[in-house]
């Protein structure tokens, strides 16, 4: 059977309902975050490399409150939001970005590998669904009613990794929550030029349980969420998948799609599609937002570089 694995067609979205202030405050905190992060490779201002989660903000905002601390987060090489939704911490992340004074990491992990408590990131595709495996069968000896929660791609289903933790997580009955954010493309690769069957039909493939997201509307994704993330916590692993669009480029600069490609993308931004949809709430807290990384920006870049030693 074909199934469609490209992202949602380009019909109009939906109109978005009314969120609450935080929710809102913290979709647009990452944003600019992510926006200014491009504005300040551009500028010459940052080394290396990075991804940002433009058009993706809602995944870890819808999943914020459903996730506690006894809970670990693994992220992947888009998680400048995950980090954000979870700490809140713009100074620390830029810092670590930017190699400054403050940096969650001593400035040696960088945007892609950053350890805090329980929150790990890997830009190694694939690397992660092994180890969060791992911890979940820790946390269910130990601690249970905690989960482990691992974002990856739809490009990382390439990885025979993901399928080994997959069937280990539904043989142990870990609480194990992958959610994927289905983008519709991997750097350069479009999904379906990448993906045979669908990734519903491999989560069954392992007895594992799939719930796919269309919508960006946090109010109703998360509720929906809800009790499926409950049953991860008693011991059963889930796949979410969430179709969502990449706005921005692979990294920076390395847009290799069609503009057409991209436009449909943009219909689908929540961010646009809010601002129509609620201008009043929305046009003072996103210039809170601008106003408040722009400050982020402006103090970290001031601070000296950061200093890191093996044996602190
Ligand atoms: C093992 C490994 N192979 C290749 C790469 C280079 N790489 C980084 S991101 C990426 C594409 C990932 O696609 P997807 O999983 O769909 O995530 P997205 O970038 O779309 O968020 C690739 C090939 C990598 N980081 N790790
Ligand atoms: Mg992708």
């Amino acid at each position: 059977m074909t199934e469609t694995l490209a992202p949602a067609p380009a019909t109009s979205p939906a109109r978005l309902s009314r969120l609450a202030d935080d929710d809102l405050a913290l979709l647009l905190l990452i944003r600019h975050f992510e926006l200014e992060l491009l504005r300040l490779y551009g500028a010459g201002e940052l080394n290396g490399t990075t991804h940002t989660c433009l058009g993706q903000e809602y995944v870890p905002v819808a999943l914020r409150p459903l996730l506690g601390p006894g809970d670990f987060v693994f992220s992947n090489h888009r998680g400048h939001g995950h980090y954000l939704a979870r700490f809140g911490d713009a100074h620390g992340l830029l810092a670590e970005i930017m190699g400054r004074e403050g940096a969650v990491c001593g400035g040696v992990g960088g945007s892609q590998h950053l350890h805090r408590d329980r929150y790990l990131s890997t830009g190694v595709q694939g690397e992660s669904l092994p180890v969060a495996a791992g911890v979940a069968l820790h946390l269910r000896r130990t601690e249970p009613g905690t989960l482990a929660c691992v974002h990856i791609g739809d490009g990382t289903w390439g990885e025979g990794a993901v399928y080994e933790a997959l069937n280990l997580a539904s043989l142990w009955d870990l609480p194990l929550l992958v959610v994927v954010e289905n983008n519709g493309i991997a750097q350069s690769t479009p999904t379906g030029a990448q993906l045979a069957g669908t990734i519903a039909g491999r989560a069954a493939a392992f007895g594992i349980g799939h719930h796919l997201v269309v919508s960006a509307d946090v109010n109703e994704i998360r509720p929906a969420l809800e009790p499926l993330v409950a049953g991860v916590r008693r011991g059963r692993p889930l796949v979410v998948e969430f179709r969502t669009h990449r706005l921005g480029p692979h990294s920076k600069g390395d847009d290799t799609r069609p503009p057409e490609a991209v436009r449909a993308a943009r219909e689908h931004d929540w961010y646009d599609r809010y601002a129509h949809d609620h201008p009043d709430h929305f046009h003072p807290l996103d210039a809170r937002a601008r106003a408040l990384v722009e400050g982020v920006v402006a103090e970290v870049s001031a601070r000296p570089p950061s200093r890191w030693s093996p044996c602190e």
